[in-house]
């Protein structure tokens, strides 16, 4: 069978060759050089008026690689694996240009025409790499590129408005589009709604102000239900945008959304649909968002990420991080935090690592990080904040508490005793403050001090490369 098909698809292809029409230009003749099992086809010149010859791979390499050419339309290519044809100067990709391929990179080109039909068999295209073509307007022959798995339009100066609203309908086998770095204003909802087998949807460096209901619900394919959330791998990108809004309903499939760097101001309580099982959020940056009553509806969350935001306790409910079962991993580091209610954290029943670093905190209270069902914290860094005197006890209680990190604090006195008291501490980090090196000393025995990465200082008192007051 399969023999059979790779004849009549190198009959359509020579049937090609002949239809080519003669004109000013010189006709070229293509010659692959064998260079790591790849036909490698080095320093071509031709214009919009030179013609090709059918290329000659007689070592019949499945991988094309044009190398420092400068090439206005591609030559037909006979059935293969890959072409690799990027920067060389493309403008235009005819019609018959293909005639079996599983992956093109034309990325970083000058296309301005893309046949529809350049592929005589465009399902067998799996990957395409379109980006840095910003002069690339039309995009009909996308719609039958229907077995695609990755597709790649960033950096192409694209607003979404301008594609067909169907042109991904029939895209059920892609796991990743990339579109980032390009002009997105907005989302059409429904303009992704199809792609059910999606796992990476990159949309960062765009313009993005708003998330409509549904405009990033993918019901997809291959999602199943476990230990009651569903199982997914769906990862958004959406940093670097000027989204404000994100309303209910946004979103229905997903593991991990970034929102890194955009000018939230407001989340819809229910953006996140009860079949999300979310694992990561990343919303760092963000300085402006103030209410996060959306945090109530993610009971699958691992990670949040909440540095850079400005954030402060403050105003902020008790309960804010109540229903966050899952959460092991919660990041408040960069913020404006002065002091941390007693009780905060009290539900979070499966939290593991708690990073404070960079804040305002001047004072912990016996309790801040005591939980109410079970006490898993393994790593709280206090780091780079104002706190000047600790009462070492209040750590005691935390049974797997690992590590501790007080780099950068104005810390000048510890208790070696009351801080080794509870034998699961092991790290401990005291770079960038005043300790004596007599504690240091002390802490040596029990105790592995752990340094700032690309931080050991040699010229001045130390102990282990830790500053110290002699
Ligand atoms: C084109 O994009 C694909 C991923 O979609 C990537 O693997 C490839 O390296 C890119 N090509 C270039 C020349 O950057
Ligand atoms: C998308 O493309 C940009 C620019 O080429 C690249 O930096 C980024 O890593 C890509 N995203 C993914 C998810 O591969
Ligand atoms: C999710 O929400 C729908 C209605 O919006 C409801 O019927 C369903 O029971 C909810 N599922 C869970 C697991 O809460
Ligand atoms: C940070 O919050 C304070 C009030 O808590 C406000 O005065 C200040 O303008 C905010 N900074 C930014 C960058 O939004
Ligand atoms: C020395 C000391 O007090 N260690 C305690 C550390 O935590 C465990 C678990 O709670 C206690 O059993 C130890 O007594």
């Amino acid at each position: 069978m399969a023999g059979m098909w790779f004849v009549l698809v190198l009959s359509g292809c020579v049937a090609i060759a002949t239809l080519v029409p003669a004109t000013d230009g010189a006709i070229l003749r293509l010659t692959c050089e064998t260079v790591n099992d790849k036909c490698l086809l080095k320093n071509i010149y031709a214009t919009e008026d030179d013609r090709f010859k059918a290329i000659r791979n007689e070592g019949y390499q499945s991988v094309i690689e044009f190398f420092d050419c400068h090439i206005h339309t591609l030559p037909p290519i006979p059935y293969i694996g890959k072409v690799k044809a990027d920067a060389i100067n493309l403008v235009r990709i005819e019609e018959n240009t293909f005639s079996t391929i599983r992956g093109l990179d034309v990325s970083y080109n000058r296309l301005r025409e893309f046949s529809p039909k350049a592929f005589e068999y465009p399902s067998e295209l799996l990957e395409l790499n379109l980006s840095g073509n910003p002069t690339l307007k039309d995009f009909a022959f996308l719609s039958q590129l229907d077995h695609l798995t990755d597709l790649n339009m960033a950096d192409m100066k694209l607003e979404l408005e301008l594609l067909d609203s169907g042109t991904f309908a029939d895209m059920s086998y892609l796991t990743r589009l990339n579109m980032s770095d390009n002009r997105i204003s907005s989302v059409p909802v429904g303009m992704f709604s199809s792609l059910t087998r999606l796992e990476r949807l990159d949309l960062s460096r765009n313009s993005i102000t708003r998330i409509a209901p549904g405009a990033f619900a993918i019901d997809l394919s291959y999602a199943y239900e476990e230990y009651g959330f569903f199982q997914q791998s769906l990862d958004f990108d959406l940093s670097y945008n000027n989204i404000g809004i994100i309303e209910n309903h946004a979103f229905m499939h997903a593991r991990r959304i970034d929102l890194r760097n955009n000018k939230l101001i407001g989340i819809g309580q229910y953006a996140f649909n009860n079949q999300t099982a979310l694992r990561t959020l990343v919303l760092a940056g963000n300085v402006q968002l103030k209410n996060f009553d959306f945090l109530h509806n993610l009971p699958a969350l691992h990670q949040l990420d909440m540095s850079r935001m400005n954030f402060t306790f403050e105003g902020v409910p008790r309960n804010v991080f109540d229903d966050l079962d899952s959460l092991t991993t919660l990041i408040l580091s960069h913020n404006q935090i002065t002091e941390v209610p007693i009780g905060i954290f009290a539900e979070l029943q499966s939290l593991n690592f708690i990073n404070l670093r960079h804040n305002k905190i001047k004072h912990i209270e016996f309790g801040t990080f005591s939980m109410r069902k079970y006490d898993l914290i393994d790593e709280i860094d206090l780091s780079y904040n104002d706190i000047k005197e600790l009462n070492f006890l209040v750590f005691v209680p935390l049974k797997y508490l690992k590590t501790l990190l007080l780099h950068g604090n104005k810390i000048s006195y510890i208790n070696a005793k009351q801080l080794t008291r509870n034998k699961s501490l092991f790290n401990f980090g005291i770079q960038n403050s005043n300790v004596r090196c007599y504690d240091l000393v002390d802490l040596l025995g029990s105790l592995k001090l752990v340094l700032e990465p690309n931080e050991f200082i040699s010229d001045l008192p130390n102990i282990d490369g830790i500053r110290c007051q002699p």
